[in-house]
């Protein structure tokens, strides 16, 4: 008897524990400790995906304070690298424009043409640093989804035209 007892305890015990809200809430917790540490514990290159359309594969040679820098083929506007921003980011304060002009520039690094958008940064005055004026595929005001010399920050939030980056969209094909 004493041992139909002892198993019937064991087993109910068992049951307890493997079904109690402490139970449940321990593994709770346990699966949260470990989601949060998975991915700093694995190798998961989270750059890549946001690199990709950025960095050409072979080389982005130049200078991103030029006029001459490769990206620059079609813009106009005052760089942004010279005005405390870089070639793809807005300087402090500024806020980028969603719409954009659009070219396509040959990479001498690889030989091949990408597609870089010429975002204004806005909401500042005018940077008046490196003033650049290079346009390739323009085409006159009157097509103005052609011309480069617009201000984009008409669609921002502030109007008033700081600089302009030059993000790599993709590549041409
Ligand atoms: N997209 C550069 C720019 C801004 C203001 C005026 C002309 C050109």
């Amino acid at each position: 008897m004493k041992l139909l007892d002892r198993l019937f305890e064991r087993s109910t015990r068992h049951v307890a524990d493997t079904t109690s809200r402490r139970n449940f809430l321990g593994r709770l917790g346990s699966l949260m400790v470990a989601g949060a540490a998975l991915p700093v514990l694995l190798p998961i290159d989270r750059t890549s995906k946001a690199l990709a359309a950025e960095t050409p594969k072979a080389g982005d040679p130049g200078d991103p304070n030029s006029c001459d820098y490769w990206r620059y083929c079609s813009i106009d506007g005052f760089l942004c690298s010279c005005c405390g921003g870089t070639v793809t980011s807005c300087p402090p304060g500024t806020e980028v424009s969603q719409v954009t002009w659009i070219g396509t520039c040959r990479n001498p690094g690889d030989g091949k043409d990408y597609i870089i958008a010429y975002n204004d940064c806005c909401g500042k005055h005018s940077c008046a640093q490196c003033a650049c004026t290079r346009n390739d595929s323009e085409e006159p005001l009157y097509r103005p989804f052609n011309n480069n010399d617009i201000n984009w920050c008409l669609a921002a939030k502030s109007s008033i035209y700081n600089c302009t980056i030059a993000v790599i969209r993709g590549v041409a094909i």
